[in-house]
């Protein structure tokens, strides 16, 4: 991110609960259907929304708040609600480069889960309302669902030297995914994994 912004004083920035902007930020970063192609588990209804017109699934906004010793940053995502095929609007999910790297997560608007899973298989859902704060431990991928028919807008804090891992999702997916059933959210086994 942009190396200008290194301070060693204090910075604040301001948060519109509204609309879940923040000013100033340094990047915003869009995030469409064909960005998150194989996250999602119906490929058909991946290529037809791609073939008609792409569809914004997410932005998010950052702000690196790096010092001459720290790296610590504050994004803002907003998942606005759909869905492709049945399965609900939703961040990609990554796990952390770093192994010793956590992340608090808090839930400003919305409804949704937040899914965890490590390597190993241990899987949890939490469900999202507004002022859920989830932190989450080293080692679990993390991924944000948007159940409702609102946006969902979390801001999260990390180090920037936590780092992105996206191949495992990319792979194999988390083992549950959130689909649409009778106008509510149930969870079933990834297809992707069977
Ligand atoms: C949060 C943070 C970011 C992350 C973003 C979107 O703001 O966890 O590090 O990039 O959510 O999540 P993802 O990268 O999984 O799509
Ligand atoms: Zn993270």
């Amino acid at each position: 991110m942009d190396p200008t912004t290194i301070s060693d004083l204090p910075t604040s920035v301001q948060f519109n609960f509204e609309n879940g902007e923040f000013l100033p930020f340094v990047k915003l970063e869009q995030r469409f259907v064909s960005n998150l192609a194989p996250m999602f588990f119906d490929q058909q209804a991946v290529r037809e929304i791609i073939d008609q017109t792409d569809r914004l699934v997410y932005d998010i906004r950052y702000y690196p708040f790096i010092t001459s010793n720290s790296d610590m940053a504050l994004g803002v995502t907003r998942i606005y609600p759909g869905k492709v095929g049945d399965e609900y609007h939703m961040t990609k999910g990554h796990f952390h480069e770093r192994e010793d790297q956590p992340e608090i997560y808090f839930c400003v608007q919305g409804n949704g889960f937040l899914l965890m899973e490590t390597m190993e298989g241990d899987f949890q859902a939490v469900l999202w309302t507004p002022g859920t704060i989830t932190h989450i431990p080293p080692q679990y991928a993390h991924r944000v669902v948007n159940t409702g028919d609102h946006p969902l807008i979390f801001v999260a804090s990390f180090h920037l030297s936590a780092g992105h891992v996206y191949e495992p999702i990319i792979e194999r997916g988390f083992s549950q995914v959130i689909v649409q059933q009778n106008g509510g959210p149930i969870f079933q086994s990834n297809p992707r994994r069977n």
